[in-house]
């Protein structure tokens, strides 16, 4: 059934995906691989809408364990962890791939579009939400367990709407070296994993959408838009003991887009004049 081989690696483990929305998302790739490997799942979703879809992914990686939580609303992250600990007591990982700006905020110019409201919702949603997991979740965490977040280069660079995401990413990026710092004594490893652009819902409508992965595909060192199955790869090292001794890093799978200072040629004109 599934597309990643069986292994033994998070054998004995149990941990907590946030951010499936359905079988595109980042969340759910990582979460396919975790579950291979002998993983123990749960989940969060948002609202009841999501739920319709993310409960059947859910059962077939062998998971029943589903909790509603909005990531704005303490009640619902109380009773999240809450939950958690009532049925597993300790958990050993924590997978966040959660982000959000208001539509308004993606388009055009940073300085002219971006509200006080628009940046306090997408720093609350994509940046502080993690915080607030890390905390809940360091917890009730066994030492030796990680963390791993999702974040893109938009954080490092300016990309073309991608605005106050940008900034939340930077925070969230920060945020992640600081929370690295505060539960290395525990073993607790945090990292996150810049993605190049995957088609997901939450990558779906964005203005410059046909040009953006053209793009990428050209420029990039691979010629070749990213692999979500590349991005789970990732969190499976830096979620198992592979990972050990990884804290604090920002990890690029992104075909080696960041790193190009020029694009080809031949490639770069192809993708224009498509
Ligand atoms: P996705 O739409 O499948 O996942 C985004 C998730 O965020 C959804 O499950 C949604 O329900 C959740 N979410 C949004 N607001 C929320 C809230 N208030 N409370 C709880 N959950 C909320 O898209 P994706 O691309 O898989 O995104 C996952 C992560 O990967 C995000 O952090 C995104 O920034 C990051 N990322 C995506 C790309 C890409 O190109 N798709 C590239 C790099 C990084
Ligand atoms: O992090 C993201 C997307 C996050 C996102 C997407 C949406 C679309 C729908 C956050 N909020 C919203 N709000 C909505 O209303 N990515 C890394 C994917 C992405 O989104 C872009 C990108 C890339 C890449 C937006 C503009 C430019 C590039």
């Amino acid at each position: 059934m599934s597309e990643f081989p069986a292994g033994t690696l998070m054998d004995g483990k149990r941990g907590l995906i946030m951010g499936v929305a359905n079988k595109n998302s980042i969340a759910w790739a990582i979460a396919q691989q975790l579950a291979a490997q002998g993983a123990e799942l749960a989940f969060t979703f948002q609202g009841d809408k999501l739920e319709r879809r993310v409960r059947p992914l859910a059962e077939s990686v062998g998971s029943d364990f589903l909790l509603d939580c909005d990531v704005t609303d303490d009640d619902q992250m109380e009773a999240t962890f809450k939950a958690l600990e009532d049925r597993w007591g300790r958990i050993d990982f924590l997978v966040h791939a959660i982000a959000f700006a208001g539509k308004d905020q993606l388009d055009g110019s940073f300085v002219d579009q971006t509200t006080r409201d628009g940046f306090k919702s997408a720093l609350d949603i994509s940046a502080y939400s993690f915080v607030d997991a890390a905390r809940r979740g360091s917890a009730i965490m066994n030492d030796g367990g990680a963390m791993v977040t999702l974040t893109y280069l938009g954080s490092e660079r300016v990309v073309p709407n991608y605005n106050v995401m940008g900034v939340a990413k930077a925070a969230l990026e920060a945020s992640t070296r600081y929370i690295a710092a505060d539960l290395g004594p525990r073993g607790i490893r945090v990292n996150a994993i810049s993605a190049g652009p995957i088609k997901t819902l939450a990558a779906a409508g964005i203005g410059s959408g046909r040009h953006m992965f053209r793009f990428n595909k050209a420029a990039s060192a691979m010629q070749d838009n990213t692999d979500p199955k590349g991005v789970a790869g990732a969190a499976l090292y830096l979620l198992s003991d592979l990972g050990l001794s990884c804290t604090g890093e920002v990890h690029h799978v992104d075909g080696g887009f960041h790193m190009i200072g020029m694009p080809q040629e031949a490639p770069l004109r192809a993708s224009l004049e498509e």
